[in-house]
C-alpha cells in the first residue's frame, strides 16, 4: 500500500496496532524471551496494554498470598510505568486492560508450582492450583513486557503484550542456589536483594551455609560464643559478622514470602574451626584452636567420640530448626579429612538421628552416603559420583549440584576477576549445557530431587562481586530446573538470554558479558 500522506501513514500505524502500540509493537507471544522457557506457549495475534486505568484484581476470599502477589506486582511494574496499578479485592469484576489474579481447582497438569496466564486484547489472567504458581506467573508477565519494566524510575512504554495462552510447570521441585556466608559473610540486605533475584527466575531455594572453619554465622543462644567469637572474622581476616535469631526469621520470611525455602546448613564433622575456635570443650585436647582466615579445606574436625559433641549438636540444630520451617535441615559433611572413616560414620548416623529428632529431614554432601541414611535423607552430589550413586542404592534422594557445571565460584575462564577452577572453568554454555537426569547413568530421573548451584565465598567478599559469579549463569541453572531437557538448547537460550542483558543492565546486575552470548546491551 503506497501512502503519500504523513496523516494517512500515521492512521494506518494505528490502524495495524489497535490504536495503542507503536507500529513494531510484537503481536507473536511465540517470539518471546521467557527464562525459564515454558512448557507451553498458544499465540493469538493481538496486544494487550496496559494503561492509567488498568488495575490488578483479586477475587475474594482468595487467600492472603494472592493479596501480596497483587502488590509485589503492582510494586514492581509502579515505579517504571507510572500507572499506578491498585489492587482490587473488594469483587469489583476486572475490565478492559486490567489484569486478574486467581486460583483454579485441580488444574493436575500444572501441580503445585505451575500457572496458566492467559492474555486477550481486554485482559490478562494468571490462575493457578497455588499460590506458588500465581507468584511464577506474574514473573512471567514480567518479562513479557518490555525491559524498561525493571528500571526504578519512570520510562515511556506503551506497555503491550502480545495475546495467547501460556500453560507452565517446572521439571523439578527443587530448583537452588547456594550462599556461603561463612567464608565471607553478607548481611541481610544482600540476603534480600539475592532472594528478589531468584525470584524472577522461579528458583525455590536458597541453601544457606552458614559455619565453615572461617566464620559461625547465625546467633546460637546456648552457645553465645559461636558468634561472639566465631563470627567476628572471615577469610582474608576481615570483620566477619553474623545473623542473630531475629535477622535469621526475618530472611526465612521474606524468602517465603516469594515462595523461597530456606534450607540452613551446620557443616560437620569437619569444617568446624569456627566453632572448635569458640570453645576448647569441644575439642579433643581441650584446646582451642585460633580462628582460621585462610581458604585450606580439610583440617577441622568435632571430637566424635565426646558426648558434649551431641548435645552441641542437639542445641545448635534445634535452635536452628524452631527458627525454619522448611523440611530439610543441611548437615554438611564435606571433607572431613580429619575424621577417622568408623568415627565419620557414627557421627552422622547420630546426627541424622538428632536431626529428625527436631522434625526436619537431613540433607548432606555426597559423603553422607558412607552412613546408614534414614529414610527421606538426600544426598548433594558436588565431587564423587560414587557417594551419590552410594546413596541411591540405600534409597535416598539426590540433589544434583555436579562442581563441574553447577559450582558458580568456578572460573569462567583463565582471565575472570574472581572465583576458583580446580573443578573447571564454567563459562555460560558449560553450566547450561548440561542434563542432570543422563549425567550419571546410575543417577535416573526418578532418583533427582532437583538441581542447586552452590556459590562458595572463598573467593569474593562484596555483593557486585557475588553478582559477577552468579550471573549470567542463574538464568541457565533455573531453567536446567524447570525446562524439560529435550526443550533445552544452548543456541535458541542464548538468544534469550541476550534480551536479559537488558534487564540485568536496567536492574544495575554487575554481570559478566561472556563473549559466547549476543548481548543487546545499551551504551555497551
Ligand atoms: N569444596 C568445599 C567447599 C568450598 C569449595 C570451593 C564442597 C562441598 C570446594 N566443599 O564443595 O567448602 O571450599 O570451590
Amino acid at each position: 500500500m503506497k501512502i503519500q500522506s504523513p496523516i494517512l501513514a500515521a492512521i494506518a500505524a494505528l490502524m495495524l496496532t489497535g490504536c495503542t502500540g507503536s507500529a513494531s509493537e510484537p503481536t507473536d507471544l511465540a517470539k518471546n524471551s521467557i527464562i525459564p522457557k515454558p512448557v507451553s506457549v498458544t499465540a493469538t495475534g493481538k496486544s494487550f496494554t496496559l494503561t492509567s486505568k488498568s488495575d490488578i484484581f483479586i477475587m475474594p476470599g482468595a487467600p492472603a498470598e494472592l493479596s501480596f502477589i497483587g502488590n509485589y506486582l503492582a510494586d514492581k511494574l509502579n515505579p517504571s510505568t507510572g500507572l499506578g496499578l491498585q489492587v482490587i479485592t473488594d469483587g469489583r469484576k476486572p475490565g478492559k486492560g486490567d489484569i486478574l489474579l486467581s486460583l483454579t481447582e485441580g488444574d493436575a497438569e500444572l501441580g503445585d508450582e505451575g500457572y496458566e496466564l492467559v492474555i486477550t486484547d481486554k485482559s490478562l489472567t494468571v490462575s493457578a492450583n497455588k499460590p506458588a504458581g500465581v507468584f511464577h506467573g506474574i514473573q512471567t508477565v514480567s518479562q513479557l513486557l518490555p525491559h524498561e519494566v525493571e528500571a526504578d524510575t519512570l520510562q515511556t512504554g506503551p506497555w503491550t503484550i502480545s495475546t495467547g495462552t501460556i500453560r507452565d510447570y517446572p521439571a523439578y521441585g527443587y530448583r537452588g542456589v547456594m550462599r556461603d556466608v561463612a567464608r565471607h559473610f553478607f548481611g541481610p540486605e544482600d540476603i534480600k536483594r539475592y532472594i528478589d533475584q531468584l525470584a524472577l527466575y522461579k528458583i525455590n531455594v536458597l541453601h544457606m551455609h552458614l559455619s565453615d572453619d572461617q566464620g559461625w554465622r547465625i546467633e546460637i543462644k546456648s552457645w553465645p560464643n559461636l558468634t561472639a567469637h566465631g563470627g567476628k572474622t572471615e577469610v582474608g581476616g576481615g570483620e566477619g559478622g553474623f545473623y542473630t535469631q531475629e535477622e535469621y526469621s526475618d530472611i526465612v520470611k521474606y524468602a517465603a514470602d516469594r515462595f523461597i525455602t530456606i534450607i540452613p546448613e551446620i557443616d560437620m564433622p569437619g569444617h568446624t574451626n569456627a566453632a572448635l575456635s569458640s570453645y576448647p570443650e569441644l575439642n579433643r585436647d581441650g584446646k582451642a584452636p585460633e580462628p582460621y582466615t585462610g581458604i585450606n579445606v580439610g583440617f577441622s574436625t568435632l571430637d566424635t567420640r565426646s558426648e558434649l559433641t551431641y548435645k552441641f549438636v542437639n542445641d545448635v540444630a534445634g535452635e536452628i530448626a524452631a527458627l525454619t520451617p522448611g523440611e530439610y535441615f543441611h548437615i554438611g559433611g564435606d571433607e572431613s579429612h580429619s575424621t577417622r572413616i568408623d568415627d565419620y560414620i557414627c557421627f552422622v548416623n547420630r546426627v541424622q538421628e538428632i536431626v529428625g529428632s527436631h522434625g526436619k529431614k537431613v540433607i548432606g554432601w555426597d559423603e553422607i552416603a558412607h552412613s546408614t541414611l534414614k529414610p527421606g535423607a538426600v544426598v548433594q552430589y558436588w565431587a564423587r559420583a560414587a557417594n551419590a550413586i552410594m546413596g541411591v542404592s540405600q534409597g535416598a534422594k539426590v540433589l544434583m549440584s555436579p562442581c563441574q557445571y553447577a559450582y558458580s565460584d568456578m572460573q569462567y575462564d583463565t582471565a575472570s576477576i574472581f572465583g576458583l577452577h580446580w573443578a573447571a572453568y564454567i563459562e555460560v554454555d558449560d553450566a547450561y549445557n548440561w542434563d542432570p537426569a543422563t549425567l550419571v547413568p546410575e543417577i535416573t530421573r526418578e532418583n533427582i530431587v532437583g538441581v542447586e548451584a552452590p556459590l562458595w565465598a572463598e573467593t569474593i567478599s562484596t555483593y557486585k562481586e557475588a553478582e559477577y559469579l552468579i550471573f549470567p549463569r542463574l538464568p541457565g541453572y533455573a531453567e536446567v530446573g524447570w525446562t524439560q531437557a529435550w526443550m533445552r538448547n544452548w543456541d535458541e537460550y542464548k538468544t534469550r538470554l541476550a534480551s536479559h542483558g537488558l534487564r540485568m543492565q536496567i536492574m544495575d546486575i554487575n554481570f559478566y558479558r561472556s563473549p559466547l552470548v549476543p548481548w543487546e546491551l545499551e551504551g555497551e
